[in-house]
């Protein structure tokens, strides 16, 4: 079985302060998050910034001061920016950070409910737009389903030749709109992508670690992070995002998975390296 790629989704576009005063808005914050990770066993950083007062941003030269503090900490770490942003943003502004030219970013492939009013926006020609792009700055898409139906989406998009094979998908499962964290979704989804595929998963709150358990064993690969979950356990805050990652380790060395370095991720995943 392929060694384990773990990824830390460090702060995400909503989870505040308020959740869990570890959660970084800061460069030097993101940063000291990262390493955290990454010391604990990450090999990807799933990065969204912020403003200093936390407020969501896509702006290109905030990532590249925050990619490159963390590079400083961590510099053979792959950092995977997100152009699925924060709701409400067009998508120019959400593709800012892939003119840095990252190895990875995410491709989102299919609109949903976001909670209350919200609406996650995706249509059929942004997602092709999006991966033209990905494809002309040869970057590696990582596509963020939240549903089965966005698999099918990126199939279809895949045999006209916006997004290209091997795929890599995130199963972003638990979120309010999108498909539940229960095993059976789990086995729903991982079922219905390629033979040549690989998938991380991210379960959403409760479901983060039964769901890595699930990858674990399966021979997937699996996402953990503030963005997804603030929790090391019921009621217990995690004090860093390498808490997190550390208790994904600990689960798979007791399952036999070795973990992947950077190195090991790219050759995995097929990215060449910087
Ligand atoms: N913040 C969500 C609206 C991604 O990173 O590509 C979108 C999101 C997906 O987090
Ligand atoms: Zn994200």
């Amino acid at each position: 079985m392929a060694k384990l790629i773990i990824t830390a989704a460090i702060c995400g576009a909503e989870v505040l302060k308020e959740h869990n005063p570890a959660v970084p808005y800061t460069i030097e914050e993101c940063a000291r998050e990262a390493k955290s990770a990454y010391d604990a066993g990450a090999s990807i950083i799933h990065l969204h910034v912020r403003n200093d007062d936390g407020t969501p941003t896509q702006d290109k030269k905030r990532f590249k001061d925050v990619m490159d503090a963390i590079y400083k900490l961590c510099p053979d770490v792959i950092i995977q920016p997100s152009t699925g942003g924060a709701v409400g943003m067009t998508n120019d502004e959400r593709l800012q950070p892939t003119e840095l030219i990252p190895e990875m970013a995410t491709l989102d492939c299919g609109t949903l409910n976001f909670g209350g009013d919200d609406i996650f926006e995706n249509t059929e020609n942004t997602i092709k737009y999006f991966g033209t792009k990905m494809i002309e700055r040869g970057i590696k898409p990582e596509l963020e389903v939240f549903d089965k139906s966005m698999i099918d989406m990126a199939l279809r998009l895949g045999k006209k030749g916006f997004i290209q094979s091997p795929m890599h998908f995130d199963f972003v499962m638990g979120v309010n709109g999108g498909i539940s964290g229960e095993l059976r979704d789990f086995v729903f989804l991982r079922g219905s992508i390629p033979a040549d595929a690989t998938y991380t998963v991210a379960g959403v709150g409760r479901y983060e670690f039964p769901l890595a358990a699930a990858a674990i064993i399966d021979g997937g690969h699996v996402r953990v992070g503030f963005e997804d979950n603030v929790f090391l356990s019921k009621g217990v805050l995690a004090k860093s995002n390498g808490e997190l990652v550390a208790k994904v380790v600990r689960m798979a060395k007791e399952l036999g998975r070795d973990i992947a370095s950077p190195a090991e991720a790219r050759e995995i995943l097929g990215i060449k390296a910087k």
